[in-house]
């Protein structure tokens, strides 16, 4: 019997509180007993009893912008394959009309349930309703979404992404003495990690740092490309009157801290430089000093989306949303717990 049986207790007994049409996420309890994901792990054989119908669920990602959306497909690949699932990925491109056409093409092929990681919050409802109609349930990875009307999905498994925003803004403040000017690269335009962790962040700023002044804020893609060319862009407006940098994700800080270095600056000295997702490299550019924190955004969600879609096609019931808690990555603890960090 593998462990995940008890994740799967953990999962039905949590008390999910259906806040009415939204999986944001932000008015949710999160779910204490399933907040430490297991890492991935894979089985010798598939797990599903002989004779049991094979699942087979259609997985619309976003796309291939960071290291995390890789580690992230490859956790519920390599899930679904233990489980004996089977599992169909559509990687489209970060556009909701692309995302749209695939989870038709899924319906098509008649998959027992759908997983979408929807690049925008709202516009869902049309391809939902066709998704209901043909009894396909739904489940949300990493993001959530805001619909009009409830029944259209079933679980959103993600992090608390108002709360790394919150963990960010309390560790640049603890650095610089609540004082500082600061460059945010938020995440794409629409989309609810951004709109959510620009919310966290603020939140702090505003509400207990008045010395913390965010001088420039605007959206990126999630890639290292654009975190450089929107960095360049701050540091020509402003000179050296960045003291930090907020990125909303790894590749786009890593990015940045090219673009500080090009302008003759040193990141993690003159300019600290603070991101979430916490994937390996960072932790790397952690310990070279040039990275200052990063909040993690766990990727291997794998486990937790299968466990709550087995049990809803199994005819169980199942939580709205099952919120992960993250940690935060500094050089307080980058070295010693890079050795676990598998992506
Ligand atoms: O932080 C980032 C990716 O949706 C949580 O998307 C995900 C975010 C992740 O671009 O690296």
């Amino acid at each position: 019997m593998r462990a995940r049986n008890g994740i799967l207790t953990a999962l039905l007994m949590t008390t999910a509180v259906w806040s009415p049409l939204t999986a944001r996420g932000q008015t949710t309890s999160s779910a204490p007993a399933a907040s430490q994901p297991t890492t991935t792990q894979t089985a010798s054989q598939p797990v599903r009893p002989p004779g049991q119908k094979t699942i087979t669920a259609g997985f619309v990602q976003i796309g291939t912008e960071s290291l995390w959306r890789a580690a992230e497909t490859q956790s519920i690949r390599s899930e679904a394959e233990a489980r004996g699932i089977n599992l169909r990925i559509a990687p489209t491109p970060p556009e909701q009309e692309s995302q749209v056409k695939a989870l038709r093409g899924f319906i098509a092929q008649k998959v027992d349930a759908l997983i979408l990681a929807p690049c925008v919050e709202t516009g869902w409802e049309p391809v939902l309703r066709e998704a209901k109609a043909a009894r396909i349930p739904v489940f949300l990875m990493d993001r959530g979404f805001s619909v009009s009307e409830g029944g259209l999905w079933r679980t959103l498994v993600s992090s608390e992404f108002p709360e790394q925003g919150r963990m960010a803004a309390r560790w640049l403040a603890e650095k610089t003495g609540g004082k500082c000017n600061i460059a945010e690269l938020q995440g794409p335009v629409g989309s609810t990690p951004a709109y959510e962790r620009h919310k966290g962040f603020e939140e702090v700023i505003v509400g207990e740092y008045s010395a913390m002044i965010l001088v420039k804020s605007q959206p990126g893609d999630g890639s290292r490309a654009k975190g450089k060319e929107l960095m360049e862009s701050f540091l020509k407006a402003e000179g050296n009157n960045i003291q930090a940098v907020f990125a909303h994700n790894d590749d786009m800080a890593f990015g940045a801290i090219q673009a500080i270095e090009d302008a003759g600056l040193k990141p993690g000295k003159d300019v600290l430089v603070v991101s979430i997702d916490a994937t390996k490299p960072a932790l790397e550019a952690i310990i070279a000093g040039k990275l200052s924190a990063s909040i993690e955004c766990n990727a291997q969600l794998g486990p937790l989306v299968l466990d709550a879609l087995e049990a809803a096609v199994g005819g169980a019931k199942v939580p709205y949303k099952i919120l992960i808690k993250d940690d935060l990555f500094d050089a307080s603890n980058a070295k010693e717990r890079i050795g676990a960090r598998s992506y």
